[in-house]
């Protein structure tokens, strides 16, 4: 018997023992004996015998021991390979447990946890947490966040990847910023001074001209001086652009489809760690839009808040913004449009019938700005101008100027972190729990 969820092992069909590396089929195997591997997340001791709870790649399996002698050898955090028998117990939560018939000890850890890791919750602050990660991550719980992160990629790369979008993947040393401001890491490349890549605005707009459509999953570095919830100096961008839009709605409404379709993945495949961790999936049927000023006025309005910063958003109107139109229409997202030019990069289209504004979208979800998006300037003699009235050297920016001169379609896009956008569906309040090593203004280990 081959296939992909059960190897048969040569010469073991005789005594009826499969190796097993896909344990979610498990109850198929009820009498039968199997093999399978993986470390003794926990150990507890009963009368006569000893319940042991296998961590394997994505399931912790009960198990039952008996051998007195092994047990005293045993210890958590082993690891082990086991044959075993499958025996319905409706009480275990996959509906089976192995009853142990051999056991080998592959590997023995050297030391005592510094942490514990196998409590139902990890009991111990988001700092000890950090600084233990390696070995927090094995708590069933917390590797149960980025799994389900990992499906949050799949969903975006199979809907990408079905709407004719190619991957590609830009340098991360770079010769200018994207985004403007003093956020960027500074490098010395032979030399020569370079940076960081503060996005992969630049190389994803010239890759239009080429691909038409594209995306990259990559990582954004932003040197961030402040300590916030919702800032990491390193995380991961997902960022799309497409070509032949005929506005920027075009870019909202395939974001509106990415989500949903990863929403459906996610419902799909992942009820394991959804269950797991209690998480509430959103729905979206149609995301309101409302333009910045507008979304402003409605603030004001309802909450009689007047907030000092006018070109944008503090994060405080953001959550009350999210709060109003939740009540109003029952959508945990919305999207702002029409974001006021100065507040905005130098590559970003403005409204010709109202300059000042830019036909430009956030994203916000549940309280917090997950994405920014929007048309781009493809004139070359536009985008020329606007570097020159914002005091920028066209000369600095001559290979992406190059695109504009020979000649690139009406064009659009987007930036989502990947981090943030983990933390508001899991309802993080951190956007550091939603990254598997996080890196802040005090935090290079491990
Ligand atoms: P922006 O700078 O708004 O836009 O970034 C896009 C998205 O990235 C996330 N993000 C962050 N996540 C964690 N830590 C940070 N320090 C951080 N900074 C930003 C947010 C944000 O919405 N080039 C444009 C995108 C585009 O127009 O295509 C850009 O980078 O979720």
């Amino acid at each position: 018997m081959k296939n992909y969820q059960y190897t048969s092992i040569s010469g073991t069909e005789q005594n009826n023992a499969y190796e097993v590396t896909h344990v979610s089929q498990l109850k198929e195997y009820v009498d039968r004996t199997v093999i399978m591997h993986g470390s003794i997340y926990k150990i507890r001791k009963m009368k006569g015998f000893s319940f042991l709870i296998l961590r394997t790649a994505r399931f912790c399996i009960q198990c039952v021991c008996d051998d007195k002698e092994l047990l005293n050898e045993l210890q958590e955090e082993t690891c082990v390979r086991m044959e075993a028998e499958v025996v319905r117990e409706e009480r275990a939560k996959l509906g089976v447990e192995l009853h142990v018939k051999h056991l080998t000890i592959l590997s023995a850890p050297a030391a005592l946890m510094p942490v514990v890791i196998n409590g139902k919750l990890m009991e111990t602050s988001l700092e000890t947490k950090l600084d233990f990660r390696p070995l927090t991550l094995r708590n069933e719980k917390e590797r149960a966040i980025f799994k389900l992160q990992e499906g949050i990629l799949r969903g975006f790369r199979s809907f990408l990847q079905e709407n004719g979008f190619t991957e590609i993947h830009s340098p991360k040393i770079v010769y200018a910023g994207a985004e403007g401001g003093v956020n960027i890491f500074k490098l010395d490349y032979f030399g020569r001074e370079a940076y960081l890549a503060q996005s992969p605005q630049f190389y994803k707009q010239m890759m239009v001209g080429v691909f038409e459509r594209v995306y990259e999953v990559g990582p954004i570095f932003r040197a961030e001086k402040h300590d916030t919830a919702r800032h990491l100096n390193e995380y991961t961008g997902v960022d799309f652009e497409m070509g032949y839009i005929e506005s920027f709605h075009d870019v909202m409404e395939m974001e509106a489809g990415m989500l949903n379709a990863t929403l459906t993945m996610l419902e799909q495949e992942y009820s394991f760690e959804l269950e797991l961790l209690g998480v509430r999936l959103p729905r979206i049927e149609t995301i309101p839009a409302l333009k910045f000023s507008e979304a402003k006025a409605l603030v004001a309005e309802r909450t009689g808040r007047v907030f000092r910063e006018s070109h944008d958003f503090e994060p405080e109107e953001e959550r009350l913004l999210s709060e109003i139109v939740e009540r109003d229409t029952g959508s945990e997202f919305v999207f702002v449009t029409h974001y006021p030019a100065q507040k905005r990069p130098f590559y970003v289209m403005e409204d010709p019938e109202n300059p000042g504004e830019t036909l430009s979208f956030d994203l916000i979800f549940r309280g917090l700005e997950i994405t920014t998006g929007g048309q781009r300037i493809h004139d070359y003699e536009m985008q020329l101008q606007k570097l020159q009235t914002r005091g920028m050297d066209p000369e600095a920016f001559e290979s992406f100027l190059m695109m504009h001169r020979h000649g690139m379609p009406p064009h659009g896009g987007l930036g989502l972190g990947l981090e943030r956008f983990t933390a508001r569906l899991l309802g993080f309040e951190n956007v550091r729990q939603a990254c598997l090593f996080p890196r802040d203004i005090n935090r290079l280990t491990p």
